[in-house]
């Protein structure tokens, strides 16, 4: 791959992938808002705002393939999330078609589904139950990229992360973790394979107690190695267990559904 354009570059993930996907391309382009440091021989840096529609535009030209990470990440007021997540997404895509169609791994959330009780299995077919507005933007986004797919042929994964972190580190993450390997490896099989479409993947690693069934998406040919059931033990000597009535371990959105509505 020639270009691979990563957004949100400067947050948690993807300062994560911009030193484990390096050399996956020749170049990584890579964009935030927020100031990206100094690039290296193989980087070019873009620092802009995912709602200027023409910076996004000159973004995305020459890319090969985008990891869209780039946006709000956590409950916000409605304001914040429409600028980044719903005018950012829709330039995203508006550029995506303009310039050739790259293939998109889009970062949606556990939170377009975090109503659900943790007591309950879900396949991707299940309606969405978002627990705040940052999740119905990800719904947002994942309806942007089904018309961009039925509309124009656009291919994207819509990836529902759960909790990507180095490791596990609360008894609810048992089931919603999913580890930077296996993200990267979700990240390759998506870019690799013959025929993406436009699917929902749930990013989460072989837990045994996960609630995401992805056999839809046997097609894709990935299989998640890492099992949040390796940290259980240290979790449960560590950590105190929450109240069962608690949003933490009641909903699979955890704390989320605690949420006031922010106003700015
Ligand atoms: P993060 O908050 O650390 O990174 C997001 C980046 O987007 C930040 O560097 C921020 O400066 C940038 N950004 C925000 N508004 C922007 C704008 N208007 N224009 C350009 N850039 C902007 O989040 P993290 O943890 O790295 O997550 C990356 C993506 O994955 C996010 O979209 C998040 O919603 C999604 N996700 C992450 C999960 C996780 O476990 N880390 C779980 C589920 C989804
Ligand atoms: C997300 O969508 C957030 O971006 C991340 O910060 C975590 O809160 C994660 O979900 C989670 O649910 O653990």
């Amino acid at each position: 791959m020639k270009r691979l354009l990563i957004t949100g570059a400067a947050g948690a993930l993807g300062s994560m992938l911009r030193q484990r996907m390096a050399g996956y391309a020749d170049v990584l382009r890579l964009s935030d808002v927020a100031d990206l440091g100094e690039a290296t021989e193989h980087e070019e840096l873009v620092q802009c705002d995912l709602a200027d529609g023409q910076a996004v535009m000159d973004l995305v030209k020459d890319c090969d393939a985008i990891v869209h990470l780039g946006g709000i990440s956590v409950e916000k007021s409605f304001d914040l999330i429409e600028a980044a997540n719903l005018r950012g997404v829709y330039n995203l895509y508006e550029a995506a078609r303009a310039h050739g169609q790259p293939r998109i791994v889009f970062a949606s959330s556990n939170h377009t589904i975090g109503y659900y009780g943790q007591n309950e299995r879900l396949t991707a077919s299940d309606p969405f139950k978002p627990d705040s507005l940052y999740g119905v933007s990800k719904i947002f986004g994942e309806a942007v990229a089904s018309l961009y797919h039925s509309k124009f042929g656009q291919e994207s994964a819509l990836v529902r992360i759960g909790s990507c972190t180095p490791a596990p580190t609360d008894w609810r993450m048992l089931s919603s973790w999913f580890s930077h390997d296996d993200f990267i490896s979700l990240i390759k099989t998506v870019f690799e394979v013959p025929r993406l479409g436009c699917t929902v993947v749930w990013g989460a690693s072989a837990n045994d107690t996960g609630w995401w069934d992805n056999s839809h998406a046997d097609f894709l040919g990935w299989t998640p190695k890492d099992n949040a059931a390796a940290y259980a033990d240290h979790i449960k000597t560590t950590v105190p267990q929450p109240d069962k009535e608690a949003a933490i371990a009641k909903y699979q959105g955890g704390v989320f559904t605690d949420e006031p509505i922010h106003k700015p």
